[in-house]
């Protein structure tokens, strides 16, 4: 028997190639539909005053479909900036401080689920394996169900599930949890997500957790595990010994002088500790004179979500601390901290790990960090770099063991976890780095995608086998 249809559902579509600047849930999931082929739904990007009666746009990359719709502006203000960026990422990265809640934008985000699984239903068999992705789409299977779709449906969280002390400041999140119950299977990055999930179903929702991951709410008994995601480990090693990230390698290591290189990749956001990570480089200068003038920190900051004005402050922030560090400790032919807010191919990225001798992934909450896991993929085994990993991200359950794990509030210890990185002993680089390349290696993202959806296909389907025609006869152009 095929394999049945594999359709994916998340915010941005694509693409499909490696090459892009795609953040971490795109490079996961184009490994798993080049390989296997399907349907891949979700917004297109665009808002449109016509979004709510235009058609989907669709394009063909050999046996993957790419199918999207626009927004309208107050969907693209109330769905994605509002409740999506504004109330629930704060939020399920355990920033209370800077959740905003507005009623407008919860009942777009319901409208906006629902017009979307409106759309998606009539293009849907009843053996599909329908994959959901991300908090943009907590309520997307439960308008699926609505919509009349019986067969197998997979929610995966790509960002951490806060403690239910927490996200029961969400006015919805009672809502929102007995959303989540409409999936089959729904998958974290780590056990403490899950567990956390598991606490709010118990706690807040009368429920029972029960044997091999499964949870009953009511009537419902859903399996909620962890499916930690990985990377392209070989393909990206391959990257990091290419041509243009030679080049980059070269330019970095020339512009350096023989002083080492610390790097930070990160997008703008402020989860990721960007700043914290500057007072801990500054703490550094400060406290240990013989490291003046001995080493550059380079921190690339793609910029993200720049129409909300916490990313904007964050890059006046970011840009202000190091600008203020810079003209503490520079001197004529050195300048401690580069920032750059532009892009880099991924080819170009890995030859920048590649030269860099401390990698700081210092996120204050993080659902995984690929990041963490590319720095590894990209070193020289014969002579390795060494990763600085807070204990706050996802990537620590895997990479403990070689990582020098660090409080990212703390730049006392960023300070002391810098100089032990600087000075640390080849052999002990590698050591560590050793134990970190086996869960990078064999954890890769094609490993991910298979485990959840062998995971989500051992689901018994709730629908009759000859049940595999579209749901719907109609055109979905209405
Ligand atoms: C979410 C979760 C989870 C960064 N700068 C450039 C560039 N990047 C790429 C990195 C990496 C990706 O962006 C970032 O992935 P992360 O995992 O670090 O973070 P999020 O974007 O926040 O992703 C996260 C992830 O989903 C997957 O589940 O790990 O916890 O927050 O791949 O390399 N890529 C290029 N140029 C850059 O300048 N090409």
């Amino acid at each position: 028997m095929s394999e049945p249809r594999l359709v994916v559902v998340s915010n941005r579509v694509g693409p499909l190639d490696d090459e892009g600047k795609a953040g971490g849930l795109a490079v996961g999931l184009a490994d798993a539909l080049r390989r296997r082929g399907g349907l891949w739904f979700g917004w297109s990007g665009d808002a449109d005053e016509g979004a709510l009666t235009g058609d989907i746009k669709t394009e063909q990359h050999g046996t993957t479909e790419l199918a999207t719709l626009d927004l309208t502006p107050e969907e693209l203000d109330g769905f994605y900036l509002g409740y999506s960026n504004r109330s629930l990422w704060p939020l399920l990265h355990y920033r209370l401080d800077l959740v905003q809640f507005d009623r407008s934008f919860d009942a777009t985000y319901r409208a906006v689920n629902k017009r979307f699984a409106e759309r998606l239903a009539p293009r849907l068999r009843q053996d599909d394996l329908v994959w959901v992705h991300d908090y943009h789409f907590f309520t997307m299977g439960a308008e699926l169900r609505q919509a009349g779709y019986l067969g197998r449906l997979g929610f995966f969280l790509h960002i951490p599930f806060c403690p239910p002390e927490v996200f029961t400041a969400l006015p919805a999140s009672h809502d929102l949890v007995r959303a989540l119950l409409a999936y089959d299977l729904v998958g974290f990055q780590t056990e403490t997500d899950r567990l956390n999930f598991v606490a709010f179903c118990v706690r807040e929702l009368g429920g029972e957790a029960l044997a091999d991951d499964r949870v009953r709410v009511g009537d419902r008994i859903v399996r909620a595990s962890a499916f930690p995601i990985g990377i392209d480990a070989e393909g990206f090693s391959r990257f990091a010994v290419s041509p243009e990230a030679g080049e980059h390698e070269e330019m970095l290591r020339d512009i350096a002088k023989g002083r080492p290189l610390v790097v930070g990749v990160d997008r703008l956001d402020y989860t990721k500790g960007i700043v914290e990570r500057l007072l801990g480089f500054e703490r550094l200068l400060e406290t240990r004179e013989e490291m003046r003038g001995g080493v550059n920190l380079l921190q690339i900051a793609p910029l993200s979500r720049a129409e909300l004005e916490t990313y904007a402050e964050l890059r006046t922030e970011m840009e202000a601390t190091a600008g203020r560090v810079n003209g503490r400790f520079a001197s004529l032919d050195w300048t401690p901290i580069q920032i750059m807010t532009t892009g880099f191919t991924r080819r170009a990225l890995a030859g920048i790990y590649r030269a860099a001798r401390v990698c700081l992934v210092t996120p204050l909450r993080d659902g995984m960090n690929l990041v963490a896991k590319e720095y590894v993929a990209a070193q020289d085994p014969g002579d390795p770099g060494v990763l600085l990993l807070s204990r706050f991200a996802g990537a620590r359950a895997e990479l403990e063991e070689g990582a020098l794990l660090v409080n990212p509030y703390n730049p006392d210890n960023l300070a002391e976890a810098l100089q032990r990185a600087l000075t640390m002993p080849k052999a002990e680089r590698i050591r560590r780095h050793d134990a970190m390349r086996r869960p990078v290696f064999s954890g890769t993202a094609t490993r991910w995608c298979e485990s959840f959806l062998e995971a989500l296909g051992a689901v018994p389907p709730d629908v009759p086998e000859e049940a595999s025609a579209p749901l719907f006869k109609a055109s979905d152009r209405h």
